[in-house]
């Protein structure tokens, strides 16, 4: 709910005519076999937001919700440019979890997903290759994300490695010619923003995304982006995070101006 009520606060902030809304099952949804926790409720979101995508030549703006719905959001961008993109993702966590036999988030990894090892219905296609794969700001990473990234040619800039640039210097290093880039809001640290529904010390400061963040779009053609896990307590608690969730969707958004997606 907490998820719902942050995507339609700041939906209330963004043109009407240049946003798409798209409904979630109100059904809690089956794992069947998958490992996913509500893979047959996320599966049809996935779907609902390609849908959403599809045939609109602009790039656009997904507001989750959680990361889950960057999926749809990366297989668009692959699929419809030149096949050099690089996917950018600021986040506290990599969200390269392996799935096992006991059903678990989707949301923790949907970047493995996105990489082409997620479940049959929810695994990227087209696959994106771990080397155009950049990860910014991450400070929690589990036991077999840690094998993930031991494993691949992943890319991984630490909080204090960001700046003057960093983040952009890393997407030309992929050889990548445009970016999609995911915000997690638990990238930023618990001190700039209230609605975070896991906060994670020792995050970025705001100025410090917002530069990085310009720096990328400066450089490389935005072929689309996400904000994900806004949580606000309540709608009356989503206001006082507003301006800081439209300042990250604004340094995405210039010197383009693309639709939003919520
Ligand atoms: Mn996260």
């Amino acid at each position: 709910m907490r998820l719902s009520d942050g995507a339609l606060a700041i939906m209330g902030d963004l043109p009407s005519a240049k946003t798409t809304l798209v409904d979630v099952p109100l059904g809690a949804g089956e794992a069947l076999g998958t490992g996913v926790a509500r893979f047959s409720s996320l599966r049809q979101v996935h779907d609902r937001i390609r849908m959403a995508l599809a045939g609109d030549p602009e790039p656009a703006v997904l507001i989750g919700g959680d990361c889950g719905v960057e999926l749809a959001g990366v297989e668009h961008a692959l699929a419809t440019g030149d096949g050099r993109l690089a996917v950018v993702w600021l986040d506290a966590h990599p969200d390269l979890g392996a799935l096992g036999s006991a059903p678990r988030a989707f949301c923790g990894t949907v970047a493995r997903a996105i990489l082409g090892e997620g479940a049959d219905g929810l695994s990227g296609e087209p696959a994106l290759s771990p080397d155009r794969f950049v990860a910014a700001g991450v400070r929690l990473i589990d036991d077999d994300e840690q094998d993930y990234l031991d494993a691949h040619d992943v890319r991984l800039l630490r909080v204090p490695e960001l700046g003057d640039g960093a983040l952009a210097e890393q997407v030309a290093a992929t050889g990548a010619t445009s970016v999609y880039v995911h915000v997690d809001l638990d990238v930023l640290d618990p001190g700039q923003l209230e609605g975070i529904g896991d906060p994670q010390p020792f995050g970025l400061e705001l100025p410090a995304l917002v530069a990085e963040l310009k720096a990328l779009v400066a450089r490389f053609p935005l072929a689309g982006a996400g904000i994900a896990m806004f949580s606000p307590e309540s709608p009356e608690a989503a206001p006082g995070d507003l301006p800081t969730v439209l300042r990250i969707l604004s340094a995405l958004t210039s010197p383009a101006q693309p639709r939003a997606v919520a």
